[in-house]
């Protein structure tokens, strides 16, 4: 199998310091990798955050048996009116699934602090709502995981009334986030600006969109990794950057 990872900048030199365009990754067969890598480069170079003048593509080969299987997440949806509405839906749910009221107003507070979109993901604390990780600006990558079967899932995708690049992939982070030993909950909202669904996720329910989290036009987005108190952090983060996750539908 191979994994295949793109991420993409613009203004940079050499690709430093540039502002983020896009990023992508899957792991797929042999027979995928060329077109794997075509329907990336596309991505980077046509993207409503910008066209990339940097586009960095990696590819690696590792054996199957490295890989853990999963499943994916059950997925149920909460309807709002607008962003505001829906940061409150976000934050009931949060403290419906356990994470303390604390904790979840860092977590908003956190996210829209932010004045430009970090690469990752901030790791807080579910209960005393304190960052736990010194990934600063740039935050956790989550990394190192995709679908088992493509075809499979979009089928299931579509039997869910969900289409689109966006759930796809965020649905399968959130499985593997979902997966990792000492994850409460996660929360997110997209950096890209016409892009305003988010969601809160949990190993406890699963995956809830919610349509609106954002005003639109926003390149603003993030995510919150909730952490349960007394993880072991150097092995949660090892899980969700380098173990080979595949989730089965
Ligand atoms: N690991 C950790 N954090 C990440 C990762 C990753 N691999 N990728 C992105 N992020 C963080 C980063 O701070 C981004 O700015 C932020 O998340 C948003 O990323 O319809 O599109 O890829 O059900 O823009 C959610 C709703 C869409 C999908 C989320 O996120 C649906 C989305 P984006
Ligand atoms: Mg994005």
């Amino acid at each position: 199998m191979f994994s295949i990872k793109m991420r993409s900048s613009k203004g940079g030199i050499n690709g430093l310091n540039g502002k983020h365009i896009s990023g992508a990754e899957r792991i797929v067969g042999s027979d995928e990798v060329e077109s794997t890598v075509l329907s990336m480069l596309r991505r980077a170079r046509s993207h409503e955050r910008g066209q990339a003048d940097f586009i960095n593509i990696k590819i690696t080969e590792f054996g199957e048996d490295s890989a853990v299987r999963i499943p994916l997440l059950p997925v149920y949806e909460k309807h709002s009116g607008s962003a505001d509405e829906g940061r409150k839906i976000a934050a009931e749910e949060l403290i419906r699934i356990g994470v303390s009221e604390k904790a979840v107003k860092s977590g908003l507070a956190a996210l829209e602090q932010l004045s430009d979109s970090m690469r990752g993901a901030m790791l807080l604390d579910a209960q005393s709502g304190q960052r736990l990780d010194n990934f600063g600006e740039r935050g956790i990558r989550c990394s190192n995981m995709d679908v088992a079967d493509a075809n499979a899932y979009i089928q299931r995708m579509s039997s869910l009334g969900l289409s689109g690049i966006h759930a796809r992939e965020a649905l399968v982070l959130a499985s593997k986030v979902a997966s990792a030993n000492g994850t409460a909950a996660e929360l997110c909202w997209s950096d890209d600006p016409n892009y305003v669904t988010g969601y809160v996720a949990s190993p406890q329910f699963g995956y809830c969109r919610i349509n609106i989290m954002k005003e639109m036009g926003d390149p603003v987005g993030g995510r919150i990794f909730f952490v349960k108190p007394n993880t072991d952090l150097p092995s949660y983060i090892d899980y969700l950057q380098n173990q080979i996750v595949l989730v089965k539908v």
